[in-house]
């Protein structure tokens, strides 16, 4: 088998090395090395606009959860099956981000911060965990982790989801006709939904202001899914108490951007859960090996879906 792999990060090389150890009997390249060259399987990561086109790859998989990316390259070829990384890491990060984001809303630590610029000493009133809500949009591998974890802290946790779920511990909404009552218990909202057309834009004003006066916004997922000038209006007018961005309509998100300097918003630059290159690589070579062996492959993306 031979496999052609590329990614847009610095380590591709270590990374290549890591998957061909797991794959001893395969035959690889890195990009753009051999790109003259057919091969049956593509390993890649935010490939550039010649990676696809006139290549007869029989799978490609993606060294990401998120194939949003992906699927709006033109010169994707259609029939192709791709293939996900599943948590593979990412899920044990995820929980620690979203422990972190609830805490600091629980007990104001955000607050306190600001206050300490000011050197202004007060306490605000204490809260209790089991009375305050977490929401989580989208339970997938990792908003049902996120969902599992928060619980098990003591938070009240309620997931919103396209399909139905069933989550020990955790109250489960399904459908649009549900949202509504979903929001209107949530004090501190986690996206943890895919990119997608039904998604994009869909933090926006309409739905933001469904949340009870005081919540916050932990956006996890990717950029595109929040309105960013309708978040920045629902701040300064005080229905929202604050935002946790991870993920941003540019990434890098540009110095002058009003979002950096915003005194309710705390960002940090797409690390809530980062790609652990030993876990993606075992996880890819059991993958491509299960291909080869033509067995079923987990991860497959539903492209009607897009996700
Ligand atoms: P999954 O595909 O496992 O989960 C996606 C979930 O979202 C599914 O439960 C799905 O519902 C639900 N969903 C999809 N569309 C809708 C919709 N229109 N309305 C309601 N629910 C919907 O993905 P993961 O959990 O693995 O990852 C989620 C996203 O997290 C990734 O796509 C990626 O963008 C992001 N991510 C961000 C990272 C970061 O560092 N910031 C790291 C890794 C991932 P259903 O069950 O019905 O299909
Ligand atoms: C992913 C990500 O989708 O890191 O895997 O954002």
């Amino acid at each position: 088998m031979k496999i052609l792999f590329q990614s847009a990060d610095a380590d591709a090389q270590e990374s290549m090395d890591l998957l061909a150890a797991h794959l001893p009997w395969a035959r690889f390249h890195l990009w753009p090395d051999g790109k003259d060259q057919a091969h049956d399987v593509a390993v890649c990561w935010k490939p550039p606009a010649d990676f696809f086109q006139g290549r007869g790859f029989r799978a490609i998989f993606n060294m990401g959860a998120g194939v949003d990316a992906l699927l709006l390259d033109p010169a994707l070829p259609a029939d192709t099956p791709v293939y996900r990384l599943e948590d593979a890491g990412m899920g044990a990060q995820m929980e620690e981000y979203a422990a972190w984001a609830a805490l600091t809303y629980l007990r104001n630590f955000n607050v306190y911060a600001r206050q300490q610029k000011q050197a202004q000493w007060k306490q605000l009133e204490p809260r209790v965990r089991e009375s305050f809500t977490v929401g989580i949009m989208g339970l997938g591998l990792l908003g049902q982790r996120v969902a599992r974890y928060l619980s098990g802290m003591g938070f009240m946790v309620r997931g919103w989801n396209r399909s139905e779920r069933r989550i020990e511990g955790v109250q489960c909404y399904a459908g649009e006709a549900a949202l509504g009552e979903f929001l209107a218990g949530t004090r501190m909202l986690v996206c943890l939904l895919p990119l997608t057309p039904a998604t994009r834009g869909v933090l926006n004003r309409e739905l933001l202001s469904q949340l009870p006066r005081g919540a916050a916004l932990v956006s996890v997922g990717r950029g595109p899914h929040l309105v960013e000038e309708d978040l920045i209006a629902l701040l300064d007018a005080g229905h929202l108490a604050g935002a946790t961005l991870d993920v941003l309509s540019r990434e890098p998100l540009p110095p002058d951007h009003p979002l950096w300097r915003h005194p309710l918003v705390t960002i940090t630059p797409h690390i809530s859960a980062q790609t652990l290159l030993s876990e993606s690589m075992r996880q890819i070579g059991d993958k491509i090996a299960a291909f080869a062996r033509g067995e079923p492959v987990s991860g497959l993306i539903d492209r009607g879906k897009g996700y």
